[in-house]
């Protein structure tokens, strides 16, 4: 009898700077992998890339001058030089945990203003879509209460409360968000968000993977 191929699920979760995505991404992978289910843990942007050595120098140099739009692109571009390894992973039944995704290329660049918000989205069409976007909501108190803001360009306040106003925006576009207030302990948070992934796993298995259409 032929077996049917169980795909992965493609779960990216998105939120603020110190709301803990990186915190949430990590141990939502090894919960998976304890209860024997194929996991990996990707992030975005992927900086050992050829696209993500340029990114990683206009992130960590101030004085690094690039275009609103070439930035963005090349944001885009990093996502899609990861494509063939994404639906490799997830039709090989691997479960990806995506810490920032398509949403965070379109709320940072649409935070700068000046791009039109169809033109920032246009370039993620066709990228796998997620089966299930987290956001981590924090208001900007409880962030700074975090361990600090680094150097890195984007990591100020101004930025920061738009950036957080554009993501609740994108939440309400699609049924595929669940939105998660992320001031309550790692542990706790994290039996939230192994719940949702679990369920999402199990149905869609035998979906095939959709793309992105903004
Ligand atoms: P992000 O990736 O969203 O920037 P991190 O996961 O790196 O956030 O977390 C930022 C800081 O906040 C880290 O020092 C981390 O240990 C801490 N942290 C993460 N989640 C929580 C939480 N639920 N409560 C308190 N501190 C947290
Ligand atoms: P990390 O601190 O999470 O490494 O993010 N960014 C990210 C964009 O401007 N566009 C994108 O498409 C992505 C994925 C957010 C580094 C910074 O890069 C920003 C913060
Ligand atoms: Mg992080």
């Amino acid at each position: 009898m032929m077996k049917t191929v169980q795909r992965g699920a493609l779960i990216v979760i998105e939120g603020v700077d110190r709301s803990g995505k990186s915190t949430q991404c990590k141990k939502l992978v090894e919960s998976l992998i304890s209860q024997n289910i194929k996991a990996q843990l990707m992030n975005f942007p992927d900086r050992s890339n050829l696209t993500g050595k340029l990114i990683n120098e206009y992130l960590i140099n101030s004085d690094c001058k690039l275009n609103d739009r070439a930035i963005h692109l090349l944001f885009s571009a990093n996502r899609w030089e990861n494509v063939e390894k994404m639906n490799t992973l997830l039709y090989g039944g691997t479960t990806l945990v995506v810490d920032r995704y398509s949403y965070s290329g379109i709320a940072f660049s649409a935070a700068k203003g000046g791009m039109d918000m169809n033109w920032l989205k246009q370039a993620e069409n066709g990228l796998p879509k997620p089966d299930l976007v987290f956001l981590l909501t924090l208001n900007h108190e409880e962030a700074a209460k975090r361990v600090g803001f680094g150097e890195e360009r984007y990591e100020n306040e101004a930025m920061q409360k738009k950036v957080s106003n554009i993501f609740s925006q994108l939440a309400k576009e699609e049924d595929n968000w669940r939105v998660i207030e992320a001031s309550d302990s790692i542990e706790s948070l994290q039996a939230i968000l192994l719940g949702h992934t679990l369920d999402v796993i199990a149905r869609v298995a035998k979906q095939e993977l959709k793309s992105l259409h903004f």
